[in-house]
Parts: structure tokens; sequence; C-alpha cells
């Protein structure tokens, strides 16, 4: 965020629970905990693909633009999603994260273990957390006061989003699945920057633009893991 100025961020205001715990259903059995907003959709992937590949773990809301919030204790970085263990260890950001929840367990691969198939996933997570980064940068930037927002600098993020949707729409085609045939973490990353856009930018009508970018979105939240993960209005 550029310096000086900068309106409230709305996560702030409509965030009332602050460091509310959502307790995994068996308390003692895992203490591995994950920290974040309900609205960021980096925390989105992490709590997609814990609960595809069915982790426990504890969710603690902790929005990092309060005032009193924990993140930075945890990050240095001061942003979310953070993974905390037992031992006040952590992992951060999101891409390790998922890498990592990955091979906690076998079922369900996420992320193919080598070669091409494996890069070209890590490269469908690129292009979705870049949509993602452009579209925070525009939104962020829009809401600072009149006289210090910069509309270049959001026409510059808007035309990465649009360019890179241009790409996920040609590359996914008629495609089953980012990856082919198989559901994986390409699936996830697209998935959470379309349900960002829909969220933060209704002005974007990717739906309308890239049919099957809404086919793919629509199959995605059939899967509880996504339904259970929207943004709160
Ligand atoms: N590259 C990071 C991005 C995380 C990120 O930007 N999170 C935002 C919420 S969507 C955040 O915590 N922002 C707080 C800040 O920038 O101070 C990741 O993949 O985890």
């Amino acid at each position: 965020m550029r310096p000086g100025g900068d309106p409230p961020h709305p996560d702030r205001a409509a965030d009332k629970t602050a460091m509310l715990y959502f307790r995994h259903p068996h308390p003692g059995a895992t203490p591995m905990k994950l920290l974040g907003s309900l609205t960021s959709p980096f925390v989105r992937k992490a709590r997609v693909v814990l609960a595809e590949k069915k982790i426990d773990y504890d969710f603690v809301v902790d929005v990092p633009w309060n005032a009193d919030t924990a993140v930075p204790r945890y990050n240095p970085l001061g942003k979310v999603p953070v993974l905390v263990f037992d031992d006040d260890s952590t992992l951060y950001d999101s891409r390790v994260i998922v890498e990592y929840l990955d091979t906690m367990t076998p079922n369900k691969r996420l992320i193919p273990a080598t070669g091409r198939e494996r890069i070209e996933v890590k490269r469908w997570e690129a292009l979705g957390d870049g949509i993602l980064e452009a579209a925070a940068t525009a939104f962020l930037e829009a809401r600072r006061p009149p006289g210090e927002r910069s509309p270049a600098w959001i026409e510059r993020q808007r035309a990465k989003i649009a360019a890179a949707l241009v790409v996920a729409a040609a590359d996914l085609g008629e495609n089953g699945w980012c990856g082919g045939n198989a559901f994986s973490l390409a699936d996830i990353a697209l998935g959470c920057a379309l349900g960002y856009l829909a969220f933060r930018f209704p002005d974007i009508d990717w739906r309308g633009a890239h049919p099957n970018l809404a086919r793919i979105y629509d199959k995605l939240m059939e899967r509880p893991s996504f339904a259970a993960t929207v943004p709160p209005p």
C-alpha cells in the first residue's frame, strides 16, 4: 500500500469477529491454526486446500488491518494467511502453506510431484495469485481520497486482470479442469481469483466475456470446500 492518507480498509469496519476461533470438531486432536480474515482470497485458497485434504485445524479470524491484530507476531510481513504450529513456528505465504499442506496427507494430491505437470499447476497458481495482487492493489487505490488516487495506476492493474483472464480462458479452453482432466491447485487458485473479482469487482463481466471461466467457477462452487468459503457480504 502507498504511504499516508489511506482510508480504513473495509474489512476493519465490516469484520466484528476479529480473533474469533472456529474450533475444529475434535479439540485436542490437532493444534494447527490458520490465521486469516473471512474475506481474503489468499486465506480462502488455504482454507479450500485444508477442506479438500480433510485436514483438521482451528481457524482463527484475525484481520490484519485491525489495530489489535496479532498477525505481525506470526508473520513479519503482517499478511494473512499464516499457518501456526503448536510450537508457535509459522508458515507463510499462501503458496508455501498450500504446498506444505499437500504433502501432509497422501490423499487427493493437488500438486503433481514432478515435471512439467507440476510446473503447469504452479504457473496457474501464479496466474490466479497475480490476478489477486492486481485486484487488491486496484481496490486499495480506489479507496484513497480522490486527490491522492491515481486513476492511471488503477487502470494499469485492471489491464493486468483483463489480460490474465484472456490467458486463463484460452488455456482452459474446453478442458474439464485447468490442468486437463484432474482437479488440482490450479483450479483452486483460479476459483479464488474469480471469486474475489465477483466479490470486489462486480463491474468486471468475466462471466460474459469468458463463458468457460463461468462454467468452471460454477462447477467449483458445487464443491463444499468452495461453497463454505464464500466471502461474507
Ligand atoms: N502473497 C501473499 C499475499 C497475502 C496478502 O496480500 N494478504 C492480504 C489479505 S488479502 C493481507 O494480509 N494484507 C495486509 C497488508 O498488506 O498489510 C500470499 O499469497 O499469502
